[in-house]
């Protein structure tokens, strides 16, 4: 059902992860991800929907979709994180609870990593704690919808 499912968006490159720069973003892959958080999802009562783009495009699509059919949304929007207006308009217009997510600290990085264009319009914001964030912001969503 439409109230109980989550859409977890992971943007450009993310399907690298595990792959290369292991010391940034750690051995995890994302497929490892994904099945942490349907077991996790399960063991919350929640439906995770979880995909990746590396088009900006394919995301405002997602984020457009859920209006209808998903309860919040979870995203890592990698590097479109600090660029995109438009993914964030589309992320406002979903009318959902966003909860914003980072494997990397993005504000012990580089300064252009420093603004997220999602922050001020997500309820919550997980940075710095590997794949562990995305598990965190299942629970909080959890408690958010309950
Ligand atoms: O820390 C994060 O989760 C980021 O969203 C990851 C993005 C980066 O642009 C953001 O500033 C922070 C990068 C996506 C992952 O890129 C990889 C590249 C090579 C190997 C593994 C991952």
């Amino acid at each position: 059902m439409a109230e109980h499912r989550i859409l977890i968006l992971n943007g450009p490159n993310l399907n690298m992860l595990g792959k290369r720069e292991p010391a940034i973003y750690g051995a995890t892959s994302l497929d490892d991800v994904k099945a942490q958080s349907q077991d996790n999802g399960n063991r919350l009562g929640l439906e995770v929907d979880f995909r990746q783009s590396n088009h900006e495009g394919t995301l405002i699509d997602w984020c457009q979709e859920a209006r209808e059919n998903h309860a919040g949304i979870i995203i890592n929007a990698g590097g479109l994180t600090h660029t995109s207006v438009s993914l964030r308009d589309a992320l406002i217009a979903s009318e959902k609870p966003v909860i914003e997510v980072h494997i990397s600290n993005i504000h012990a990085r580089e300064a252009f990593r420093h603004n997220s264009y999602i922050s001020d319009i997500a309820v919550g914001v997980i940075v710095g704690l590997g794949p562990t964030g995305y598990r965190l912001a299942l629970e909080a969503m959890a408690e958010i919808l309950d």
